[in-house]
Parts: structure tokens; C-alpha cells; sequence
């Protein structure tokens, strides 16, 4: 039995504060948890929240209602230890998805003029923003109800937006909007989100929040593996009978940029970084440790791994991530004095091979089309400007576009989570071997032209999809994550 550390929950809030969107486990046991160490400090706090689920899980709201809101987050520092943390934060849950009858409710809340800030994980797609641009996807269908129907939006932009429509029709500041996804200059994305959508329905509205809306960045960092049986199994084993309890590593980091014109929680107390300038920190992230998963995952996938700590137990997937890091991220980064990036990698390796954790590598290699972009392609161009190599990145490039195409064993063909997997599909079936790769590369919402047009970039793929088909992913494993 491990030993266990109980925080109960010590406070009380006394008025919701801040409206987060997108109820999922990430944000249960990320920002959740800040607001309640701040809250159990305090004592008391106008910082309550409220949280609303934007899709399909309503189970999950109703079952936080039967719990007064109240759930636990079970923070392992391994097998042997770990932290269970009441969380009493949470004043109210809403269902707001399509057909959810919250709507109006969570729109009201974000109206109120308590609520001083808007956070949001609502995850990469959900901005609807071209990945490789950031531009606004007007063919979005959520975009298009929300350009026709602003009252009663869809989207996460559309929802921000109509709260802050009705906010200047009262006279009552704007709130600030923070998003918690992990893009690149995530608060400059959102505000292009909210501001081209605004621009398309009322360009008064979107003069008001051109100049009166903050959209701070900052990067987030805790891994947060979806819920399974086994983990709730564990729980149990704990005496946690608790079906919206989330499980996550005992690591946690938050990086802010401290804008907040109506005020914050002095976050800072918790552990949070605030700071003028979080971009390094965000660039670092995505490009260590979210580029260091993605390879993870469909390299690994390929390999016959499962779970995470499974896959950085296979040495030569261990020797890629670490390889990948130090030649082809590290030369990418321009950190703050006093930021170890080498340290950095070696905490990276160890916080993967955390095994009370079951993060499936599935769950990683979901809604590719989204993360390739931050996460290989903006440093792949930076590394051929220097006239390095970037055969780690290529390898993860081949074995995406071959997760995309190719069945799995117990995963049929183009069963892949992402929203451009009818593309896929139709590319699919379509062309093979190297026209497939360009048929892929050519996919400009994904690769910018600037980095697809180079034949150093287009040489390195194809090279390295025509080892993966021809000699597997041992023998390639074999040569790429040797040391130079
Ligand atoms: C992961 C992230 O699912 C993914 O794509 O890379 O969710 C990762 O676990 C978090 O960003 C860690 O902070």
C-alpha cells in the first residue's frame, strides 16, 4: 500500500470568480489545484469557480453536482507515494454542449460582474484556428452557426464573445480571457480567435475588444491521463470511492503573464510563475516535452507500446526522446539566465517513466493535425536555417503519417482521432508510398509552405518513411537513436 498524504479542503469560497471552460481532467488537476491551495491559505475567497463542459459529458457534471462539486485529485509521486487533495473550489458545474440547455446559465455567469477571469482548456481544435496560421477557419461549422446565431454560440470563441457582448451592453468591464491549451502565444491565438470572430459579427464589438480585453498567456505543465477503470480500481483500494476523481503526477508548473486588469489570486503564493514574458517558457514546453511525447507516441505506437512509461522503458526509445531533445530542441531555445535545459530533459525522462501513471500513448497521438505545428514544425525550420539535421523530427513525421494511414494491431485502418481524419482517409486511399508523403507535406494547414517548399525538409521525411516501410521501425530505431 502506498503512503498516502490527505489535504482535505480547509476553506470555503464565497463567490464564484473566475468561469473556466472546458470541465475535463486537465483542468481538474492543474488550475483546480492552485485555486484550491490558495483557497485552503485564505481560508475564505471571492475566487470560487465555475466550470462548464462544452461537449459530450454530461455524466460528469451531474455526478460533480451529487458531490456538491466537491472531488479529489490523487497527485502520485510514484507507486509508493502520493497526495490525495479534496478539491471544494468548484461552486458550480455546467453542461453547455450542443443541445445543453446551461447555455444561457454559464453565458449569465461569464456576464456577472464577479467573474473577473475566463480560463480555458478546451484543447488545440478548439479555437478553431488553421494551425499552421492561427487564422480563424470560417469553414468551421461551429463558426458558421456562431457568425449566423451570436446569441446562442458554440464554439469557445463564440461563448467568450457573446459574454463579452453582453458585459459592454451593461457597462461592466471586460473580464480577462486566459487560455490554458498548449499553442504557441496561446492569449495572442485566442484574442485572434475572439477578435476575427467579433470582427465578423459586429465590428463595434470588435473595435471593444481590440482595446479593452486582456488575453495573457502561459504555459501549463502536468500530466493528466484520461480516467480508466484501473485507476479508479486503485482509488478504491484507498478508500477514494469517487467517480470524478482525476489522477496525476505530483509535478505541476504554471507559467503566467501577469495581465489581469480586474485583479487575481496572488498565485504566486501557490507556486505559479508570473511573469513579463512567458513565450521561452511556453516554446520550451511544447517543444521538450510535448515534441518529446509526440514522438513518444507514434514512434511507440509503432513499436508496440501502449502506456508511456512502457515505451521510455524500451532504451531506444529512451536514447530518441533524448537525443531528439538535446540536437534538435535545445539548439531551438533561448531561455532566461538560470534555466538548465539539460537538467530540464534528464527531469522530462524521469517524470515519463512514471509508472503509477497509465497515460496511453493513444491519447497523445490524438488530434495530430493540431500539435505537429508547435511541437516539430516551427523548430524544424529553425534547425535547417542553422544547417542542422533533423532526422528525429522526420523520423516522428514518417511514423505520424503512417499512424494516420495504417492499421494498428486493434485499431482498424483510419480509426485516428483527429479532425482532419476524413483527409487523411481520402489521401489514403488515394496515394501510396512517396506520393502519400507529399500528399501529406502538402497539407498546408499543417506544414507551412515556408518549411514544406524546402527539399532539405521533403529529403528527410521521405527518407525516413521509406525505412520505416522498408526495413520497420527496430531496424530504423536501431540507427536514429544511436548517439552521432
Ligand atoms: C500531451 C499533453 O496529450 C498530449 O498531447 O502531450 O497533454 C501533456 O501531457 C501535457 O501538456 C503535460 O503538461
Amino acid at each position: 500500500m502506498p503512503v498516502v498524504n490527505r489535504v482535505p479542503c480547509t476553506g470555503s469560497a464565497t463567490q464564484i470568480g473566475i468561469v473556466h471552460l472546458g470541465l475535463g481532467a486537465f483542468n481538474r488537476a492543474h488550475q483546480a489545484v492552485y485555486l484550491q491551495r490558495h483557497l485552503n491559505r485564505h481560508g475564505t475567497s471571492d475566487w470560487g469557480l465555475c466550470s462548464a463542459n462544452l461537449r459530450s459529458n454530461h455524466t460528469l457534471v451531474e455526478q460533480l453536482r451529487e458531490q456538491d462539486g466537491r472531488y479529489h485529485v490523487a497527485e502520485y509521486r510514484d507507486r509508493e507515494q502520493l497526495t490525495l487533495r479534496e478539491i471544494g473550489v468548484l461552486r458550480e458545474a455546467l453542461y453547455a454542449g450542443e443541445g445543453g440547455h446551461e447555455l444561457e446559465q454559464l453565458l449569465e455567469r461569464m456576464a456577472a460582474p464577479q467573474t473577473r477571469i475566463v480560463t480555458l482548456t478546451v484543447t488545440e481544435k478548439g479555437y478553431c484556428l488553421s494551425p499552421s496560421s492561427g487564422q480563424l477557419r470560417r469553414d468551421d461549422p461551429t463558426i458558421a452557426h456562431d457568425i449566423a446565431h451570436p446569441q446562442t454560440p458554440r464554439s469557445a470563441p463564440g461563448i467568450v464573445l457573446e459574454a463579452l457582448r453582453r458585459r459592454r451592453a451593461a457597462g461592466t468591464p471586460a473580464f480577462t480571457v486566459l487560455c490554458c491549451d498548449n499553442m504557441p502565444d496561446n492569449g495572442q491565438r485566442t484574442r485572434q480567435a475572439v477578435s476575427a470572430l467579433a470582427a465578423l459579427q459586429d465590428p463595434g464589438l470588435a473595435q471593444w475588444v481590440e482595446q479593452q480585453v486582456a488575453f495573457p498567456s502561459c504555459m501549463v505543465d502536468r500530466i493528466v491521463p484520461a480516467m480508466d477503470e484501473e485507476s479508479f480500481r486503485r482509488l478504491e483500494q484507498l478508500d477514494c470511492h469517487d467517480r470524478a476523481a482525476v489522477v496525476s503526477e505530483s509535478f505541476s508548473q504554471w507559467v503566467v503573464e501577469d495581465h489581469f486588469p480586474l485583479g487575481r489570486p496572488d498565485w504566486e503564493m501557490e507556486g505559479v510563475q508570473m511573469v513579463d514574458d512567458v513565450r521561452p517558457f511556453e516554446t520550451m514546453k511544447l517543444r521538450m516535452l510535448n515534441g518529446s511525447h509526440s514522438l513518444l507516441a507514434y514512434v511507440g505506437l509503432l513499436a508496440g507500446h501502449e502506456l508511456v512509461f512502457e515505451a521510455v522503458n524500451d532504451g531506444r526509445l529512451a536514447r530518441l526522446i533524448e537525443r531528439y531533445m538535446a540536437e534538435e530542441a535545445v539548439p531551438t531555445l533561448h531561455m532566461p539566465a538560470g534555466i538548465d535545459l539539460m537538467k530540464y530533459a534528464v527531469d522530462l525522462q524521469a517524470r515519463f517513466a512514471n509508472d503509477s501513471l497509465q497515460h496511453r500513448l493513444r491519447q497523445i497521438a490524438m488530434d495530430g493535425s493540431q500539435k505537429l505545428p508547435q511541437r516539430w514544425l516551427l523548430g524544424a525550420q529553425q534547425l535547417l536555417d542553422q544547417g542542422r539535421g533533423i532526422d528525429c523530427t522526420a523520423l516522428g513525421i514518417a511514423a505520424w503519417i503512417h499512424y494516420c494511414t495504417q492499421p494498428l494491431p486493434g485499431r482498424p485502418a483510419h480509426g485516428v482521432d483527429d479532425p482532419l481524419n476524413a483527409t487523411f482517409a481520402d489521401l489514403a486511399g488515394r496515394f501510396d508510398g512517396a506520393s502519400r508523403v507529399d500528399a501529406f507535406l502538402d497539407l498546408d494547414e499543417i506544414f507551412p509552405p515556408a518549411l514544406s517548399a524546402r527539399p532539405a525538409f521533403r529529403d528527410a521525411v521521405h527518407r525516413a518513411y521509406s525505412a520505416l516501410a522498408r526495413d520497420g521501425v527496430d531496424d530504423l530505431l536501431q540507427t536514429v537513436a544511436t548517439p552521432n
